[in-house]
């Protein structure tokens, strides 16, 4: 784990032209960095209230030349993002303000910090846990309404709480089957035994509940991949273009057009969706063409959706049939009929070897596009919509509930035949542990470099 001990610093906004810019320190040395570089109007050394906001001139240290004009905040330990002494420096907007005034700290024994490392330092002090860390990396991230909602939730400890109160649950119940254990010849009461799986019984069904939260809470936070295939020709990057409402791919008569996937994120009537045109799947002894459609394969493998385009203009091929089973068997599958102002000849022969019906469109007229974007959403959605306003939307806490999830489920049986007292404590023992380890207490260091990995410096 990263040391605690010394200052870091960074510049907190992104890179590029803006209004301002904003120079954090964070570390022992912070007081020592205003001190060393802060001045009045009048050049006098400042003394910075806590909390407020002061003006200041910013100096080179070496040589008292001015770097920048700025507003200097001082949050003094542990009233701070860190709970470390911080100082933010607000400077003028671009680059070099902002560069010159960083590398005047980092010459003050301050080093540069790495990504994510000021949450870090927030989380390793205790202020936050893991959950509220990931939220604030998912809330820079996030792209929509729906995912800032859910995350924002999230900071503000939603799930967090509830983890406890699971843990709170699993606690009683233990604190029960311990004195059981330690007094084996009172035994294990029916009714209190009864009382017993039922608290625990509650909690695992919450647990389940959540779990069922995942497939949408993820869309939010992620989007919902669908690729689009189909044979050369078909229409797929005029569908493209008619989804986004945007002339953002090639069309063109001539079979394998596109070659590079190409990606582009849209909303589905409040869903998220990342659609990603690729190559026409054909045997080509053009190279490039052919790694067009090696990485229409992959996109296949990634997508959460594959939207298969057939031509309504012509009968289906042959191999086009061969290559709608294989795709509709790989998973979660939806056929469109493109260029129905053309006619519908391949919608029958769809319907016949897939067994379902095909949504039928013109990505020219935009027939169909509406249902089809509905469509688009309904699959997003799993169907169902948003479920609650705070689903899970990481790999990490579903896979850590469903582990906590399935040692409580074990305890449970075990306890419905009291002679297992001390193997069903080991269970929830084992589930509060995983609880523990979705909030950041005892979870692996390497996880938690993953985690911090993912934020922007200056975070
Ligand atoms: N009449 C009609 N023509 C369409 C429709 N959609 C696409 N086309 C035409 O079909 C041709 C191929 O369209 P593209 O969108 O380039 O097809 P594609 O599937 O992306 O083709 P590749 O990238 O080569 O695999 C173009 O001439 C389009 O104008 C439609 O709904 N109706
Ligand atoms: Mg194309």
């Amino acid at each position: 784990m990263r040391a605690l001990d010394d200052t870091i610093c960074a510049v907190a906004t992104p890179p590029g032209e803006g209004g301002i810019a904003i120079v954090r320190v964070s570390g022992p040395r912070a007081l020592e960095v205003a001190r060393g570089l802060l001045r009045n109007a009048d050049g006098s050394g400042v003394s910075l209230e806590p909390r407020y906001a002061t003006f200041v001139k910013v100096v080179n240290p070496r040589n008292n030349r001015i770097l920048d004009e700025a507003i200097a905040i001082l949050m003094v330990a542990p009233r701070s993002y860190t709970r470390e002494d911080v100082l933010e420096i607000q400077c003028h907007g671009g680059r070099a303000a902002a560069n010159a005034i960083l590398d005047a700290v980092l010459s003050m024994d301050v080093r540069l910090a790495e990504p994510g490392e000021f949450t870090l330092r927030a989380f390793l002090r205790g202020r936050i846990d893991l959950i509220q860390a990931e939220a604030v990396a998912d809330i820079i991230h996030a792209e929509t309404a729906e995912s800032l909602k859910i995350h924002e939730r999230l900071l503000q400890k939603k799930l967090s709480e509830e983890v406890g109160e699971w843990q709170r649950k699993l606690g009683d119940a233990l604190v029960h089957l311990e004195s059981y254990l330690d007094f084996p010849e009172e035994e294990l009461e029916l009714q209190g035994a009864r009382e017993l799986t039922d608290s625990l019984k509650v909690a695992a069904s919450r647990m389940r509940e959540k779990l069922g939260s995942y497939s949408w809470g993820r869309t939010a936070r992620d989007g919902f991949r669908v690729a689009i295939l189909g044979l050369p020709n078909v229409g797929k990057s005029s569908l493209l273009n008619a989804l986004a409402e945007e002339e953002r791919a090639i069309v063109s008569p001539i079979a394998g057009t596109t070659r590079d996937t190409i990606e582009i994120k849209i909303n589905a009537l409040g869903a998220p969706i990342h659609l990603v045109d690729t190559a026409g799947l054909r045997v080509s002894s053009d190279e490039i063409e052919s790694e067009g459609v090696s990485r229409a394969r992959r996109a296949a493998n990634e997508a959460d959706l594959l939207l298969m385009v057939f031509d309504g203009s012509r009968e289906l091929a042959p191999e086009e049939r061969d290559e709608a089973r294989l795709l509709a068997e790989r998973g979660s599958f939806l056929a469109v009929v493109n260029k129905t102002d053309l006619g519908d000849h391949a919608a029958n022969a769809v319907e016949e070897i897939l067994g379902i019906q095909p949504l039928k469109i013109s990505a020219k007229s935009r027939e169909g596009i509406e249902l089809l974007l509905g469509a688009l959403r309904e699959r997003a959605w799993s169907g169902e919509g948003p479920t609650t306003e705070d689903p899970l939307t990481r790999l990490r806490h579903r896979n850590q509930v469903s582990a906590a999830l399935e040692r409580v489920e074990l305890g449970i049986s075990l306890l419905e035949s009291t002679d297992y007292a001390d193997a069903a404590a080991n269970e929830l023992q084992a589930a509060r542990r995983e609880l523990a380890s979705l909030l950041g207490w005892g979870t692996p260091e390497e996880i938690v470099d993953r985690i911090f990995e993912e934020f922007c410096i200056g975070k």
